[in-house]
């Protein structure tokens, strides 16, 4: 399981607060206790901040701390490639956070996408919004993949975000969600990744669905998802999954965690 590191998104009040503030002591600590805690990629937001300008100071001020491979997230095409131009070494390593088959974006993204060839999500979402169904999500995906491998993408290298939709809007959204996650492992060579937080939207006990969530989307095949590695609980939740999961050899991860206490 990749673990993306959420914490560094200006969606979060006082995230906002100190990139405004560029205050760089603080943007460093939160940079380096996730990857402490396990980060494999870090999660870099400005949509809230001035987007494009702010991007490159957070990209700048994180690399002088790590070189733990960067995630993009903007709907602006700009913004991403403010991310990718201000990324140090192997623009290759970077992941772009997100695509969609939405006109515009796909036009934005695709360029820098084929030219740098960097693992890229995409989310499964179209002029017409997110579909309803997991078939809908799963025909996006196809499109996705076509387009893709016209230019000779790597596979491998896309990730694939069924998209969540709140269980409080419907009762069956996260089971919609699980099945997407399957069939799109089913039937194609590439990678699932999600956040956890739109499922739990206007629930009470939000952590705690949220961590379910991941363990039985981690059982259906997600490979990879946004999360805040700083929490425990959730952290302590993907070790055991993977230990049951089989994707831990000897239990290694699982009895290192444990003698960690
Ligand atoms: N898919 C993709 N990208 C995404 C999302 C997704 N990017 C944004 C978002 N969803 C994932 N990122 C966050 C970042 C922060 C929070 C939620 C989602 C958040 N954090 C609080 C904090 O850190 O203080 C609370 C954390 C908690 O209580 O668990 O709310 O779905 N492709």
């Amino acid at each position: 399981m990749l673990i993306i590191g959420e914490k560094l998104n200006s969606a979060i009040p006082n995230i906002c607060q100190i990139i405004n503030d560029k205050d760089a002591a603080a943007v460093k600590e939160l940079a380096l206790k996730q990857v402490e805690a396990g980060a494999d990629y870090l999660d870099l937001n400005t949509a809230h901040c001035n987007e494009v300008d702010d991007m490159e100071w957070l990209v700048r001020t994180v690399q002088e701390v790590t070189d733990i491979p960067l995630c993009i997230d903007s709907t602006s095409a700009e913004a991403i490639k403010k991310g990718l131009d201000t990324v140090a070494g192997d623009k290759s390593k970077v992941m772009i956070n997100s695509v969609s088959l939405e006109k515009n974006r796909l036009e934005g993204m695709l360029p820098l996408i084929i030219e740098y060839q960097c693992p890229v999500i995409g989310l499964t979402a179209d002029e017409n919004g997110i579909p309803k169904t997991a078939e809908d999500r799963v025909r996006i995906t196809e499109r996705m993949i076509e387009i893709l491998t016209k230019y000779n993408y790597d596979l491998n290298n896309l990730y694939i975000d069924p998209l969540v939709l709140p269980l409080a809007a419907s009762h069956t959204n996260a089971s919609i969600f699980f099945q997407s996650v399957a069939e799109i492992k089913r039937l194609f060579k590439v990678k699932t990744v999600s956040g956890l937080s739109n499922i739990s939207y206007n629930m009470p006990k939000r952590k705690l669905i949220n961590r379910y969530f991941l363990t039985i989307s981690m059982a259906f095949g997600m490979d990879a998802a946004i999360l805040d590695p700083l929490d425990k609980k959730i952290m302590t939740a993907v070790t055991t999954t993977n230990l049951l999961l089989g994707n831990d050899r000897f239990g290694k991860d699982f009895l290192m965690s444990y003698r960690k206490g």
